[in-house]
């Protein structure tokens, strides 16, 4: 049979941090070898949150270009704009339909998020769940690689198929997660207990992919460890615990020749050689930005042949569930 088909998503809800990169990106590049990818700029979620327009236009855009600078081949995926492809909402109001309201109570990011927020809550926020599993269902996708805090939306999106299913007949694939341990959860520099945020208000808690280089050292001597002075991987020490996770994601080394290599030594050293690898692994990245999001009629070439790539697909998918659920065809 044909090759299996990955889709995963990423929010301009702001400009993309190394939490974005390891967790998600980066993963997403070898993955373009062996499956059928779709990638997509969700700019229908990123506005559960209030977003200014110029700043959500400069975000998307400059998304696209950077996924193109991390590896992302626009010939070999499927590259395109949420909002571009309108069966993504279609499907999602159908799949409200069969949501039940306790199971979107219960949704951590739901009650994060509206924790976090002083002003009125809209109600997309609440249902973003439903609108990332029509995402998902709408390609008829077999993996979905993200980071850990999307797990229970996943789960959503499989018990929505297999709901689908079971209520009219067999439409939708069973998506699975590809979620990776070492890298799943990057965590704030200021605060190692909730996970690395680009919309996070301290600039200080995240590193970003495009961030210069004096801005990467400055973060990295400011980030959080502890009073007990040494290289370990341990949970009583998740500030130094999650440098080794981002020292190993970026240099290839395993924690466990880093802890070795630090034994004895202080976080001055560790952290002077982090400063090295992490610069010295986004250098490429944001010179390559640059170039490509400097050309924008090549962008605008880019995203407008995923639109109609991602369309063709979608439409039939859509088609089939209207059918199904007792809707007239055109
Ligand atoms: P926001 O902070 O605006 O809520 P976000 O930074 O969580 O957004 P998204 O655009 O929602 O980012 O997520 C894109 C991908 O990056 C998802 O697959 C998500 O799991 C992953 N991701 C986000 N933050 C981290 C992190 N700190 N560590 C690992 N993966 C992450
Ligand atoms: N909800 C995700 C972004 C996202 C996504 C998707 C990821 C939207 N739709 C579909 C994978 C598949 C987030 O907040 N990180």
């Amino acid at each position: 049979m044909g090759k299996k088909t990955v889709f995963s998503g990423v929010q301009p809800s702001g400009a993309l941090t190394i939490g974005n990169y390891i967790g998600a990106i980066k993963r997403w590049v070898p993955l373009q070898e062996k499956y059928d990818c779709y990638y997509s700029i969700v700019d229908q979620h990123a506005i559960t949150v209030p977003q200014e327009a110029k700043d959500l236009r400069k975000n998307t855009l400059d998304i696209i270009a950077l996924l193109m600078a991390c590896g992302i081949d626009p010939k070999k995926s499927t590259l395109f704009i949420q909002s571009h492809v309108t069966e993504h909402a279609e499907l999602a109001w159908v799949l409200n339909s069969i949501t039940y309201m306790g199971q979107l109570n219960r949704m951590t990011q739901f009650k994060d998020k509206s924790k976090r927020s002083d002003e009125n809550l809209n109600a997309a926020l609440f249902t973003y769940p439903v609108l990332m599993a029509a995402d998902i269902l709408l390609y008829k996708t077999d993996l979905v690689p993200v980071g850990d805090d999307q797990k229970q939306h996943l789960e959503l999106a499989r018990d929505l198929a297999e709901r689908f299913n079971s209520r009219y007949s067999d439409t939708f694939t069973v998506p699975e997660p590809l979620i990776d341990k070492s890298g799943a959860r990057i965590m704030s520099l200021q605060d190692p207990t909730v996970k690395m945020s680009k919309s996070d208000s301290d600039e200080n808690a995240y590193i970003l992919i495009l961030d210069d280089e004096a801005a990467i050292k400055r973060k990295i001597k400011r980030a959080v460890t502890d009073s007990v002075g040494e290289i370990a991987y341990s949970d009583d020490q998740p500030g130094i615990k999650n440098l080794i996770n981002i020292y190993s994601n970026f240099s290839g080394d395993t924690v466990e020749d880093i802890v070795q290599r630090y034994k004895g030594r202080g976080y001055g050293d560790f952290k002077k050689d982090l400063e090295e690898v992490v610069v010295e692994a986004l250098r490429p990245i944001r010179e390559s930005f640059e170039e490509i999001r400097s050309d924008k009629s090549y962008l605008e070439e880019v995203y407008r042949e995923g639109a109609k790539e991602a369309s063709y697909s979608a439409m039939k998918v859509l088609r089939k569930v209207h059918k199904k659920i007792g809707f007239i065809p055109r």
